[in-house]
């Protein structure tokens, strides 16, 4: 199976309402997973000992109540497979939540990008030259960048002479193949964030004025907070007092804890203590804001060296994850700041914010190609839960979910 029907079958269902019969059969669908599921017999047997143990030291004034052997392991099953089928449903709900978020934050793209690609589609029916210069420049208005753009045509020209393709329906399914390839580019993606074993995690976010970070920070704070885990947010952005305080705000709403000093402080040494109270009071995660003007570049530089630095000698591996923040509303302009920042600072991940502003939705794809440097996570909108961990296939399917 292609790519595009792989997609295509993993999340159109999301869009469909849910008859009755479909929710029969995933009931079906869950009981046999449950089934099939190795491990439960091994947490049955694991529980069944321990209850076992636990049950020796009670005085049982009803012997007629005391379950049989058999009975215990009956009830045990049934208890764990019930469980099972609660997480299993769970997951599958928070991937629909998730898909319906890309799909909405991905609008403007779609509307403007794929609209164009079904309506060039409708109207040739072969593969042209004439067919391959639209297309060309629909990607190039989608802000793909030049030079992916260039790349892509040049492999889609070649699929289309060795395939012999001459079915554009086809052509539309090649596409959205080699799009995907263009991201993944023969790399195992890493889009997840790398948690330290030993607390605190450390993420330093960098990128320029207005971004998005500090609403980055908290948003991921409370995600952090959902996974149980304890969050503090040091305010190394010491360039506006505004800026501390906002920081502090969004600590307060998310239930984590802050560390600041005024403005005008030294962001390493805010940094540093804010560090070492982590530390102490053992917080999970350490999300650190930090200004950043790139109008001077020496200055940046040397002020991310000396912050590295200093968490070096307080969580040694630290940190742990530098991600550094773009707008996808400034385009190509986020590309520049990209290879700007990578130049100075190790930079381990691209968070995308403020798609859902933007009609140009192909630029994470260009980020990838033109800086090598994984995107992690997208903003597509304000609320928190618009805040997701990038998957490719998502966003794909985001993108083109009006053409499967
Ligand atoms: N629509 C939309 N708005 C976003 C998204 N992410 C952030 N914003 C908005 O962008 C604006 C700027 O966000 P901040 O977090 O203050 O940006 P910053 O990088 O910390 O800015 P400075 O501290 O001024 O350098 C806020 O109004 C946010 O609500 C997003 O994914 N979608
Ligand atoms: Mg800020």
């Amino acid at each position: 199976m292609g790519l595009f029907n792989r997609i295509k079958n993993m999340f159109k269902h999301v869009d469909e309402e849910e008859i009755e019969e479909e929710r029969e059969l995933d009931e079906e669908e869950q009981e046999e997973v449950v089934e099939q599921d190795e491990n439960l017999e091994n947490e049955i047997e694991d529980d069944f000992v321990q209850e076992e143990q636990e049950s020796k030291n009670e005085v049982v004034y009803e012997p007629e109540k005391k379950e049989t052997r058999k009975e215990r392991k009956k009830r045990l099953k049934e208890e764990k497979k019930e469980a099972k089928k609660e997480t299993n449903k769970e997951e599958k709900e928070e991937i629909k939540e998730s898909v319906k978020v890309y799909e909405k934050g991905l609008t403007k793209t779609r509307e403007n990008f794929v609209s164009r690609l079904i309506s060039l589609t409708k109207r040739y029916n072969k593969v042209s030259e004439e067919y391959f210069d639209e297309l060309e420049e629909i990607l190039i208005m989608a802000d793909i960048g030049i030079d992916t753009v260039m790349s892509f045509m040049d492999r889609l020209r070649k699929r289309v002479r060795t395939e012999n393709i001459e079915d554009v329906e086809y052509l539309k399914e090649v596409i959205v193949d080699e799009l995907f390839i263009i991201y993944v580019s023969d790399e195992i993606i890493v889009n997840k964030i790398n948690y330290s074993e030993k607390a605190p995690t450390v993420i330093l976010f960098v990128g320029v004025n207005g971004v998005g970070k500090t609403t980055t920070i908290a948003k991921i704070a409370s995600k952090l907070h959902d996974e149980g885990k304890s969050v503090m947010m040091i305010a190394g952005d010491t360039f506006r007092a505004g800026a501390i305080e906002q920081l502090k705000e969004w600590a307060e709403r998310t239930n984590s804890d802050f560390y600041g000093k005024d403005e005008g402080a030294d962001p390493s040494s805010v940094i540093y203590d804010g560090l070492e109270e982590a530390l102490k009071n053992k917080t999970d995660v350490v999300l650190i804001d930090t200004a950043g003007r790139l109008q001077n570049k020496d200055n940046l530089m040397r002020e991310l060296e000396k912050i590295n630095k200093v968490i070096g000698k307080i969580v040694p591996d630290g940190p742990h994850e530098t991600l550094l923040v773009i707008d996808a509303t400034t385009g190509q302009n986020g590309i520049s700041q990209a290879k700007a920042f990578k130049e100075i600072t190790n930079v381990t991940g691209i968070v995308l914010t403020k798609l859902d502003g933007t009609a140009k939705g192909g630029i994470v794809l260009a980020i990838k190609e033109s800086v090598g440097i994984p995107v992690k996570y997208i903003g597509l909108g304000e609320r928190k839960e618009d805040l997701q961990v990038f998957d490719i296939e998502k966003y794909i399917y985001g993108l083109f979910k009006d053409m499967m």
